[in-house]
């Protein structure tokens, strides 16, 4: 049986249904959250159907997080979706449900078998692709409104890089155009994306004006609680600005380091060689090409950087080999 199957199995069989993403929530998470929730709440109006974990202010148009009391949890399901590692699970009261569902597509690890039940597929380039797929292949039971549409879509753009990114096909661009039907509308959900503050401006030139490179071509930036401080930038908005160091030619790898009142958290990403296992060593992990990673203080940074420094130019000296 499809795993797919056994999701919407779950989902008839419950009445309180609870949604979980992770730690601090991106726009696949929210996307996979309250799109599930959209589904879930229009095809089965007498169930319970919460989303709960952490308010992201950058996709707070996609939905509200609900509050839920322990007792609900009683013979609740919970679904978590979009989130590869135990640790990283938004609200620990997941398992005071009775069965657990994941949903993800990451790359699995030994800290990501929470469940009792799992679909995962790490040829899907978002986890919100998973969830309109879920409702596409069961639209006969199914329904969905324009907000979960534009949750979905919204999970799918992000996570995608607006369509850019590997794992997006032909069945990306159909499930997405199927969302479009319900309402969505490209611009709109373009200008909520891609609005800046004028901190957020500031931030990019002086990240473009202060990264620093490694011989064998890594490029990243450090940014430490003060120039959080100083551009009095929210943690979520600041982490977003690995993007500016995308795409320099010479430069494969690139990352920010940010640094909060307890670790200091890494966003890493390559156009070249596989980046997974180098975030895997500390302590994080994610795709081929993006991951994440943390640090306990800056002396450590040093030995990170030294790392990818080492692993390009491994890659590097194999493609020499092969051509
Ligand atoms: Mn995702």
């Amino acid at each position: 049986m499809h795993a797919k199957t056994i999701v919407l199995r779950k989902i008839k069989e419950y009445q309180t249904i609870i949604i979980h993403g992770h730690t601090r929530p991106d726009g696949d998470c929210y996307g996979s959250q309250f799109g599930l929730k959209d589904i879930i709440s229009n095809s089965f109006p007498e169930k319970n159907v919460y989303v709960v974990g952490e308010k992201s202010d950058y996709v707070d148009f996609i939905g509200q997080i609900d509050v839920v009391k322990n007792e609900v949890y009683q013979d609740a399901l919970s679904i978590v979706v979009d989130t590869a590692t135990e640790s990283r699970i938004s609200d620990r009261r997941y398992r005071l449900a009775k069965e657990v569902i994941k949903i993800d597509h990451h790359i699995p690890s030994e800290d990501s078998f929470y469940a009792d039940y799992y679909w995962v597929d790490v040829d899907k380039p978002s986890c919100s692709q998973m969830i309109a797929e879920f409702y596409n292949t069961y639209k006969k039971q199914l329904k969905l409104t324009y907000q979960g549409a534009l949750a979905m879509y919204t999970g799918m753009v992000t996570d995608t890089g607006g369509f850019r990114y590997r794992g997006v096909n032909r069945k990306t661009h159909e499930i997405a155009g199927m969302l479009l039907e319900f309402g969505v509308e490209v611009e709109h959900v373009d200008y909520l994306l891609s609005i800046v503050s004028m901190e957020q401006i500031k931030l990019k030139g002086y990240i473009l004006s202060h990264f620093e490179t490694t011989k064998n071509g890594f490029i990243y930036f450090v940014l430490t609680k003060e120039i959080i401080k100083q551009f009095n930038l929210k943690l979520e908005a600041a982490a977003a600005s690995v993007s500016y160091l995308a795409g320099i030619e010479g430069y494969p790898v690139w990352a920010l380091f940010v640094e909060s009142d307890d670790e200091i958290r890494i966003r890493l990403r390559s156009n070249g060689p596989e980046i997974e296992s180098i975030a895997r060593k500390y302590g994080g992990g994610g795709h081929d090409q993006a991951a994440g990673a943390r640090v306990e203080n800056f002396a450590e940074i040093k030995n990170f950087v030294q790392d990818v420094d080492d692993h390009i130019k491994k890659y590097r000296d194999q493609n020499e080999v092969k051509k």
